[in-house]
């Protein structure tokens, strides 16, 4: 049975208590990313046209690429999207080296600070795509963790060669989608030992399909993304020799099109079977139930309800933006950040 929980938070409702005349508690966090050695400046294009694709990017993915036991860290890169001159403000600063960089973790014994190095270059990575996301798994079961490049275009299949390089075998993998893909995970969807892969995919968009949209004040503005049309997700399914096969039609993925921009993979009934969550844009969420190699929609009960996989609580386009899994229940719980003022999570009992 599922039980959930939803909870709303309006950021311009009333606003948090401010303690007067208390000791401050030490921050959780402190940003170390400069002194660590992390020098990636995201850069999203912005030249003032105001393109849909600047307000989606972009994500990254941590692994140990060179199995020495610490996460290293692949960030994912943006780029000009068509010449301008860039607004003043954008970006604070110009990123240092192009693309996606791949930063070593040489984190020593004793030391309390990862010290990261961008060794992409020698890596032979070269991924320079408008990039969204990133995916890790060892698609060829070598011991060695491979990575999976979502673009607004193609994306790429990086091979770790277990020297600390990489290989292109997007061509050969067949794993390409050459749509504007978000978001990916690799898992075994058929339980045959080997990682599979779905990719999220978002609206159907070029540059020379881009459109002008206003706000409410009749100024130009980012579009919406249901001014765009939805594009279907795709499913690989690794045919074990390096190579991967589309399986979307007969997996009964592609019945569904909606803006993909998340989706993590876990057994959400615990049946053995691995299922699929896929957060949309302003479309209704997805719950793929794993029926033996095949996707069906799944149920949410929610407060007595029943939901159909395909959920909407009505908070129009707002959508979903992230998607992860908690593993502190008994189940897996989902949990799903629209903005920084809508939440909500989902949890199985
Ligand atoms: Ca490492
Ligand atoms: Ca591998
Ligand atoms: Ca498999
Ligand atoms: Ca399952």
């Amino acid at each position: 049975m599922f039980a959930a929980c939803l909870f709303a938070v309006s950021a311009g409702s009333a606003p948090w208590p401010r303690a007067t005349g208390l000791a401050q508690p030490a921050p959780l966090f402190i940003d170390r990313s400069v002194e660590s050695g992390l020098d990636f400046v995201h850069d999203n294009g912005a030249t003032g046209g105001l393109l849909l694709p600047e307000v989606t990017g972009a994500g990254g993915a941590l692994f140990d690429f060179d199995n020495d036991g610490d996460l290293d860290l692949f960030a994912v890169q943006g780029g000009a999207l068509e010449p301008g001159p860039r607004p003043r403000s954008t970006p604070r600063r110009a990123p240092a080296r192009p693309g996606s960089r791949l930063y070593r973790n040489d984190l020593g014994p004793g030391d309390r600070l990862p010290r990261f190095t961008d060794v992409t270059d020698r890596s032979g990575i070269v991924a320079t795509g408008y990039g969204m996301g990133a995916a890790a798994g060892d698609i060829d079961n070598d011991g060695w963790v491979d990575l999976y490049v979502t673009n607004l275009g193609a994306n790429q299949m990086l091979r770790n060669n277990g020297n600390a390089t990489f290989s292109d075998m997007t061509a050969s993998s067949g794993a390409n989608d050459s749509r504007w893909s978000t978001s990916a995970t690799f898992f075994d969807y058929d339980r045959d030992g080997w990682l599979d892969l779905y990719v999220a995919n978002y609206v159907d968009f070029a540059l020379d399909m881009k459109r002008e949209c206003f706000s409410g004040g009749s100024a130009r503005d980012y579009c919406n993304p249901i001014v765009y049309d939805p594009v279907p997700d795709r499913l690989f399914h690794n045919n074990r020799d390096g190579t991967f096969a589309d399986v979307s039609a007969r997996a009964g993925i592609n019945r569904a099109r909606a803006r993909g921009l998340g989706v993590i993979a876990a057994d959400l009934n615990e049946d053995g079977w691995m299922d699929l969550f896929v957060a949309n844009d302003g479309d209704a969420n997805q719950m793929w139930i794993n029926d033996g190699g095949t996707f069906n929609k799944g149920w949410l009960k929610l407060d007595g309800i029943d939901f159909q996989g395909s959920y909407d609580w009505d908070w129009g386009d707002i959508g979903a933006f992230n998607v992860s899994i908690l593993e502190g229940g008994l189940l897996p719980s989902v949990s799903v950040t629209g903005s920084v003022s809508r939440s909500a999570c989902l949890t199985t009992r």
